[in-house]
């Protein structure tokens, strides 16, 4: 299998997240690629390389210009205000709800950091930028050596894509890498596209993005939105609209789901997934379903990861995995590597 890194990853280094009116640590750290790297380099699964940087209109495919824009330069207009700012992560804190106007771009920085976020909990540093771009290019590049014969790829990156919208980031993601791999796949000539979503939140990015159109099937196992981040989205009742409507699938579990639930919801999706006859596959691999994971409530341990990829592999179809979140980070490189070294040994 051969997976894309980009060391700049690093640069983005949060120093703390909003949580419960504090500033806490963040969970999501440059350690967390770190241990994946050396994990799957230790059990030989393949070659690690650098990818090419992709131009901006890749990411215009999936995300508007104007996000784009001010995800560049977010961070030298935050020092603008105060160079003592060069020192500190910019947070949001205030959002356009309900009544409230968001289709006139405010010129204030604030505001703007409202406008194109969802949550207090991701912090933008110096190097986020550049760290999300360079993210971005693993996951075009690891659906573009799909299309040039490559059986599996693996995109190695943080931050994480899931729930970045085509013009908000939040969920400790900025750019939403598992769409710009599968819109590059059907750039590069495919009709229908599969994304399968594990990772313990639900991908509202990315349900979003796809939610109106069919030559992309969404599906997503994740915590019940009713009692898990990201709340608002994630409903079994969310199918898809108009051309898109059947082609997303949502397979909340309450707190406490154990991994025999968490592997028949599994199968429900490869059955789903099966039945839609996808030229390609992206995973969207996020390992904080695991039992010892800080954020959440389930139940899978490291050896289940295995079985994970097995169960994917026996779809048969070419497939990006794109790494998500993960929080344990120590066990970190062992469950996403059994998840790659699963679907290699049914292969
Ligand atoms: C990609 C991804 O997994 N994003 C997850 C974003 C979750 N953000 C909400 C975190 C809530 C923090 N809860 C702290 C519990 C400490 N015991
Ligand atoms: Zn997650």
């Amino acid at each position: 299998m051969l997976a894309f890194y980009n060391e700049h990853h690093a640069q983005h280094a949060g120093r703390h997240e909003m949580f419960r009116g504090e500033l806490v640590p963040c969970f999501e750290k440059p350690e967390r690629a770190d241990m994946v790297a050396a994990e799957f380099s230790r059990r030989g699964l393949g070659r690690i390389v650098t990818p090419h940087g992709v131009p901006l209109v890749s990411l215009e495919r999936i995300h508007t210009p104007r996000y784009l824009h001010f995800l560049r330069n977010a961070w030298n207009e935050w020092v603008a205000l105060d160079p003592a700012n060069a020192g500190k992560d910019a947070f949001p804190s205030v959002w356009p709800v309900r009544t409230l106007r968001d289709d006139i771009e405010p010129a204030n920085f604030a505001a703007r950091m409202g406008l194109y976020s969802m949550d207090s909990g991701t912090p933008l540093t110096a190097g986020t930028w550049v760290a999300a771009k360079t993210g971005a290019d693993c996951a075009v590049n690891a659906a573009h050596a799909l299309r040039r014969g490559e059986r599996s790829t693996f995109a190695l990156t943080r931050p994480p894509g899931h729930h970045a919208g085509a013009d908000f980031f939040g969920g400790y993601c900025f750019l939403n890498n598992a769409a710009l791999a599968a819109q590059h796949l059907l750039d590069d000539g495919l009709e229908r596209v599969a994304i399968l979503d594990i990772d313990y939140h639900h991908g509202n990015g990315t349900q979003s993005i796809f939610y109106h159109r069919r030559d992309v099937l969404f599906t997503s196992i994740h915590g019940d939105p009713k009692v898990e981040y990201p709340f608002f989205l994630g409903h079994a009742d969310e199918t898809g609209t108009g051309a898109g409507l059947g082609f997303n699938m949502n397979l909340p579990l309450p707190h406490g789901a154990s991994a025999n639930d968490w592997f028949m919801a599994l199968e429900s999706a490869c059955v789903k997934i099966a039945s839609y006859a996808p030229q390609a596959l992206v995973v969207s691999l996020g390992v904080d379903i695991f039992s010892g994971d800080p954020l959440s409530k389930f139940a899978v341990a490291s050896s289940d990861f295995l079985r994970i990829g097995e169960r994917i592999s026996y779809l048969g179809l070419p497939t990006v995995f794109v790494m998500e979140g993960g929080y344990a980070v120590s066990e970190l490189g062992i469950n996403v590597v059994n998840v790659l070294e699963g679907f290699e040994t049914a292969a």
